[in-house]
């Protein structure tokens, strides 16, 4: 009978793949397992060196994501497609080690512990081989927001390496965000019954081969898929950040646009018949808008649309001209909603932020689609 599915979620680790295979299978001598490797498509074709292992070891399996990227999503959807009654999480870059694996199916198996999940900073564990203080300070911080947070008090609740009872996951995986990478404490936090955890000291490797997809952004994804679990289902996540951004971009064209009147570029570089302070008002506000929208989709696309980021000096170009097309129709459409919400007699202040949110709106929608996304 199927006792165990460890799952690994992968973005470019093909390097990591046969050697991972190994690991696990010396480490589950005597179990019968199954490992399943949930890729998203990964460029460097990790998937295929995956399905070319599982040809010749059935207890390899592929799910391959077209168009979809997230560490966390990943992860549920890999647990929610085994059959095995007990199911695992761990990267597949090395850092977690497979010889817990036998240690934590005892443990979850034994009807004392819920979940099992290995720790970089409990007793006994080390991260020095990690050979990164940065990333460790990093997570020391966001670890305490979450045990302040989340009321969940592990020495590391952001650990990506745990294993528990799949029926407890699928029992909660609806109300699960799958945004973010926090998953062991989105499942800690998610469900009602508290979990009864074992803690297994973790010495953290640095990874096999390739690079991390997640160092730039650690803090930020933690901040963000905490907003997704508290207030995502008001306002959905995605919108919140390109809101915020655009609120910035806000800031930055009054900057400029200040900037320009205080210094008076137009005086100079606009001639004709406009008076002094009209030319001023005119470049600024063109120097302003310009300003701000090249903020906004510089942000956009670091952040909103970090897992989709454009790259290269021809996509980006491309992008900006129709994030620029994109927000001009958004600027008319605010213009337009303002008047006519005026029209209907609705407060001044009133109008204006009607026409905010229907051009903020607008341009979430558009360049969602046409900057961002599949028509891109
Ligand atoms: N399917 C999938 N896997 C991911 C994604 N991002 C990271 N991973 C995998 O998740 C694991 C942990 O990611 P890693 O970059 O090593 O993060 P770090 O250990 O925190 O530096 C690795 O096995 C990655 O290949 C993603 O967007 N989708
Ligand atoms: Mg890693």
């Amino acid at each position: 009978m199927l006792q165990l599915a460890v799952i690994l979620p992968t973005y470019n680790e093909r390097n990591n793949i046969a050697r991972m295979v190994e690991r696990i299978d010396t480490a589950l001598q005597g179990f019968v397992w199954e490992a399943i490797f949930v890729d998203d498509n990964s460029p460097d074709g990790t998937a295929e060196e995956a399905r070319r292992i599982a040809r010749a070891d059935p207890r390899i399996r592929v799910i391959e994501r077209i168009g979809r990227r997230g560490l966390a999503s990943a992860a549920i959807e890999g647990m929610c497609a085994s059959a095995a009654p007990i199911v695992a999480v761990m990267d597949a870059d090395g850092q977690h080690d497979p010889v817990l694996l036998a240690g934590m199916y005892e443990a979850v198996t034994s009807g004392d512990y819920d979940v099992a999940y290995a720790s970089r900073f409990a007793e006994g564990a080390s991260t020095e081989a990690w050979g990164r203080p940065d990333r460790v300070k990093a997570s020391g911080i966001a670890n305490a927001i979450a045990r302040k947070v989340t009321g969940v008090d592990l020495s590391d609740p952001m650990s990506g390496f745990f294993m528990l009872r799949g029926e407890t996951l699928r029992a909660d995986a609806h109300r699960l965000s799958g945004v973010g990478f926090k998953i062991l404490l989105d499942i800690l936090a998610t469900v009602d019954a508290p979990l009864r955890v074992k803690e297994f000291p973790l010495n953290f490797a640095a990874r096999m081969d390739g690079e991390s997809k997640l160092d730039r952004t650690v803090v930020f994804e933690f901040l963000i898929g905490l907003y997704d679990k508290w207030l995502g289902r008001v306002i959905p996540t995605r919108f919140a950040l390109f809101a915020t951004v655009g609120a910035l971009g806000v800031v930055v064209n009054f900057a400029v646009l200040w900037l320009v009147l205080s210094v008076g570029f137009g005086e100079r570089f606009v001639y004709g018949h406009w008076q002094g302070s009209d030319r001023n008002f005119i470049v600024g506000n063109i120097c302003a808008a310009l300003a701000a929208m090249t903020f906004n989709f510089v942000l956009n696309n670091e952040l909103t649309y970090a897992e989709k980021r454009l790259r290269g000096l021809v996509p980006l170009v491309k992008g900006w001209a129709k994030f620029f097309l994109t927000c001009s129709i958004g600027i008319l459409s605010q213009v337009a909603s303002t008047e006519a919400l005026k029209r209907l007699h609705v407060a001044d202040a009133l109008a204006v932020l009607g026409g905010i949110v229907l051009a903020s709106v607008w341009n979430f929608a558009l360049s969602s689609k046409f900057v961002w996304g599949k028509y891109g």
